[in-house]
């Protein structure tokens, strides 16, 4: 058995009788797909993660790629380039293209879903993966040309990379420095340094299509600071023919470090170096606009959607590891039976807090797979236009902080508790938990630490769209709580939850009140800073609560004559939404005491008494 253990039975639950998403396939870009493709899908895609995905989980980390210095190349280890051939050959990218350019007709909330399963098999592949992907970003915001090289990008089977960061620019994107010089061919010469680039180097695919964040130069450009001086230009690692994609000389744009980091080893982390090695770096504007934030903004919000569903992944395969370790686990007798030595000794599962544990574990790994896949099924409503495609995309801007912030954050706390259940044995290399921890702290990182992600949440997602998104959501937490569904059970649970969303709802009033009241006194924004964490966490506990509850009510009215197996999977939904309802959301209300009664105290302590 490899270590990668998926959830097919639970991913088919949240898409076919959870979120019903079946009712659109077959409709509009949907048309090639019905339930039955989409399990098809998943079925299989489960069959390639648990095998040749996962085999080179552990390897590829013990023996991570390697750097070159004298020809500026990074080489990756074949056990993974293996594990990528096999996924490239089965055209998996084509799940994300549109039919323009080879598209399958799935629909995100399935090719999310399909999606977990490579990300908590060998995430590292999934990010070599991003070429075609990439190129549909390209292809959305380009000229013919760019179209036409977008097309290449797919075809010839490129990598890509997103290139934002610098030594001085990391949250702050707009920081960055490296510039780009108009020449008289239409070209631009980019010069700078950038760091940490994820697949900035491999040696996977024959080319890669860096997409750069840079500052034009030149007659007639106007130059302006932080991100909206920013332009974003394709810099191929090799020219090529515009035509027909056939590669040319090496352009200026060498790798001149690889880092050696705490996890996700086998992906590349890279310093890319722009034209100071004798050779211009060449790079295009992309569309001919000068609006390169907006446009990475459609590369970072399909990645911070990949980063969470990565950190749920890995916690889904952490918790189930731990699960049927605890199954196997002697250790100890019942408490029940603690003065008696000679007593019988119990499987750990029968410990109380091994028990609450595992639960805890659950509730997150199930909770937070339903957010991210709740929030795909707004993806699908975008694709499918008409009058709630405007809604569906605020909504689903609303959701991403919460999928990436609050799902990388949780992942790697509960992935702890996985750990735990193993006792010393978790510790040790045999198992995969030390991996997932190792792999899974970088998902609080990039694509925006969870900070960042937090004020995103606030300020652009709650204030800047005047709060139509999130009235939306409350209004359907709003109407479960109203309609008396679950037969009569679950009515403690319901109360506890209405609680959680009155927390929510209070202390989003204070951080309003904070935001009203710092036109008098700007120092009033310190005590939103204070609290924007904490609001995204408990927006998430309360997602999280409420999906539980609906999935619950889901299991309830499919208990009666269900077979042995499903039954124990709908006990278990009903058992994990009341845990969670009864374990985690009456802490909802001491964080919105903390959030009603923040001074600015912290902020005015001086520096030398931390
Ligand atoms: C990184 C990469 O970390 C990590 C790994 C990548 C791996 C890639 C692989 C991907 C996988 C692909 C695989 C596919 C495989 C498929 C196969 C399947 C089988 N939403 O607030 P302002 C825009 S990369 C949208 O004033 P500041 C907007 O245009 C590094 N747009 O910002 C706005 O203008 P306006 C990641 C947004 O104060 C403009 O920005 N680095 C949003 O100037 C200015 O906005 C980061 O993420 C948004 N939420 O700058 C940086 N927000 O207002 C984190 C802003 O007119 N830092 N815009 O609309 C931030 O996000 C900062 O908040 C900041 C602040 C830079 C935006
Ligand atoms: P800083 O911005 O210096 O942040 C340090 C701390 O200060 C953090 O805790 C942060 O939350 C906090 N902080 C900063 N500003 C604020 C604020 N305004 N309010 C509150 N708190 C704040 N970048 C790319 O462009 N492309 C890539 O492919 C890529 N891949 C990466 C892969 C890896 C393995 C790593 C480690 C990084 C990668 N990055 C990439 C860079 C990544 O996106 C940045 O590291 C990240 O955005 C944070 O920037 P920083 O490291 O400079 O931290």
């Amino acid at each position: 058995m490899g270590h990668y253990k998926s959830n097919v039975r639970d991913l088919e639950f949240n898409l076919f009788e959870v979120f019903n998403v079946q009712d659109h396939l077959g409709k509009g870009p949907f048309e090639q797909s019905d339930e039955d493709t989409a399990r098809g899908v998943l079925s299989e895609m489960k069959t390639l993660a648990e095998g040749p995905l996962a085999d080179s989980f552990a390897d590829a980390d013990r023996n991570p790629p390697k750097y070159d210095p004298a020809t500026f190349s990074a080489t990756l280890p074949e056990s993974l380039k293996k594990s990528y051939q096999a996924i490239w050959d089965g055209e998996w990218y084509r799940m994300f293209l549109p039919e323009a350019l080879g598209g399958f007709g799935t629909p995100p909330s399935v090719a999310w879903a399909a999606s977990e399963m490579i990300l908590g098999a060998n995430p590292p592949i999934y990010m070599y993966l991003a070429g075609p992907s990439f190129a549909t970003v390209v292809y959305n915001n380009g000229t013919e040309r760019d179209q036409h090289w977008a097309q290449l990008m797919i075809d010839r089977g490129w990598g890509a990379t997103m290139v934002l960061t610098e030594p001085d620019a990391g949250s702050d994107v707009g920081a960055g420095r490296t510039k780009a010089i108009k020449q008289d061919d239409g070209s631009w010469h980019i010069e700078g340094v950038k760091r940490f680039i994820t697949s900035g180097d491999q040696d996977l695919t024959e080319n890669i299509m860096h997409m750069v964040l840079a500052r034009p130069e030149g007659e007639g450009i106007e130059a302006k600071a932080g991100t909206k001086g920013l332009s974003l230009f394709l810099v191929p690692k090799f020219h090529f023919d515009p035509q027909t994609g056939e590669l040319g000389e090496r352009n200026g744009a060498f790798v001149t470090n690889v880092e050696h980091k705490m996890g996700i080893k086998a992906s590349t982390t890279c310093e890319l170096t722009f034209g100071q090695h004798g050779v211009p770096a060449k790079g295009w504007l992309l569309g001919e606009v000068h609006d390169g934030i907006a446009q990475m903004f459609d590369v970072i919000e399909y990645a911070r959607m990949m980063v969470g569903t990565k950190a749920i992944a890995t916690l889904s395969t952490g918790y189930l590891n731990a699960l049927s370790y605890a199954k196997e686990r002697v250790q100890s007798a019942d408490l029940t039976r603690m003065t008696d030595k000679t007593a019988p000794r119990v499987t750990i599962t029968n410990h109380p807090d091994v028990r609450r544990s595992l639960m805890l574990q659950k509730a997150y790994a199930e909770g937070l797979r339903a957010v991210y896949l709740y929030t795909a099924t707004f993806q699908d409503k975008v694709m499918l236009g008409g009058d709630d495609a405007k809604l569906a995309a605020a909504v689903n801007d609303l959701l991403l902080p919460i999928v990436k912030g609050v799902g990388s954050e949780r992942a790697y706390e509960q992935l702890a508790q996985s750990l735990q259940t193993l006792g010393g044995s978790g510790f040790l290399q045999e198992y995969p938990i030390e991996q997932y921890i190792r792999d899974s702290k970088i998902d609080s990182l990039y694509e925006g630490t969870t900070a960042i992600q937090s004020l995103d949440f606030f300020f652009r997602k709650i204030i800047r769209d005047k709060g139509q998104a999130l009235a939306f959501i409350n209004g359907e937490i709003q109407s479960f709580l109203d309609n008396e569904g679950g037969n009569g059970r679950l009515k403690e649970e319901r109360a506890l939850l209405k609680q959680g969303l009155e927390d929510l709802q209070g202390m989003l009033g204070s951080l309003v009140g904070f935001l009203t009241t710092s036109q008098e006194d700007v120092r009033n924004l310190y005590k939103v800073g204070q609290n924007s964490v904490r609001l995204l966490m408990t927006a998430g506990d309360v997602l999280v609560g409420w999906l539980l509850l609906r999935q619950a009510e889901v299991a309830l009215q499919k208990l009666d004559g269900a077979s042995a197996k499903d039954k124990s999977f709908y006990e278990g939904k009903i058992a994990v939404a009341s845990f969670f309802a009864k374990n985690v959301l009456p802490e909802l209300t001491a964080r919105r005491k903390i959030a009603e009664s923040t001074d600015n105290a912290l902020m005015d302590i001086d520096e030398s008494a931390f």
